[in-house]
């Protein structure tokens, strides 16, 4: 017999700031998911599924594709690109429904409209994670970060300013959305190891998409 435990527990709250400028919305995308991943794989079947190599020389352990705006590594850092250095064509157009949820997003977590340039898409198989790092390659930080996560469960590490901040540790799960802006965009941040797992729409992985204005 299985008994649901969870069935009398109220609904996460569906919008919650973690942070100033960090607004978690629960849930709020779940409903989209099919035609969200419908959107990624359109991406990837034109960008597929790559691991990159860090300024260091490690390899990343989580796949990246991207559209809008590519993203490169080399041994001078990172930066954001126009077109793919392959073959010199622009990289493809960010989906209608990935501009719509950003907007979306932006405007209900406070942050105004918002017209990404740049939709960088992680893929977590189990035992992927990403170390805490900031993201300062974009132009605007006045802009806010909108991320969507799919499929496999994950724990966000969530820190200050300095890299040896503390970190809370918040869990995101399918169909979360979170909103990085104001004092919160330039804070370091990861995700701990992927635990093995079976999601019935995603599959074996989590996916991350990230809405941002790179130029
Ligand atoms: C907080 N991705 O792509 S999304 C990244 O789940 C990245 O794949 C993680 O960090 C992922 O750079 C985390 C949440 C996120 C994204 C950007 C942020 C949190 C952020 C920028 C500033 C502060
Ligand atoms: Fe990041």
């Amino acid at each position: 017999m299985t008994i649901d435990l969870f069935e009398d527990l109220p609904q996460p709250p569906w919008r919650e700031e973690i942070a100033p400028g960090a607004v978690v919305m629960h849930g709020f995308v779940r409903e989209h998911a099919a035609a969200l991943l419908a959107a990624v794989n359109s991406v990837v079947v034109q960008v597929p599924w790559r691991h990159m190599t860090t300024p260091g020389g490690f390899t990343m352990s989580v796949a990246m594709s991207w559209c809008g705006n590519g993203w490169n590594s080399d041994s001078n850092g990172y930066r954001y690109s126009q077109r793919d250095p392959g073959n010199g064509k622009q990289w493809p157009a960010i989906p209608d429904i990935l501009m719509a949820l950003a907007d979306e997003a932006a405007l209900q977590a406070g942050f105004g409209h918002f017209v990404p340039d740049a939709c960088l898409i992680n893929r977590y198989d189990p035992g992927s994670r990403l170390s805490l790092h900031q993201d300062k390659d974009e132009c605007d930080f006045t802009a806010p970060i909108v991320s969507v996560s799919l499929g496999l469960p994950a724990i966000f590490q969530f820190g200050g300013l300095q890299r040896n901040d503390k970190t809370k540790r918040i869990p995101l799960a399918h169909g979360d959305v979170v909103v990085w802006g104001g004092p919160s965009r330039l804070c370091y941040h990861g995700i701990m190891p992927v635990k093995e797992g079976y999601h019935s729409l995603v599959g074996s992985h989590r996916i991350n998409i990230t809405l941002r204005k790179a130029f």
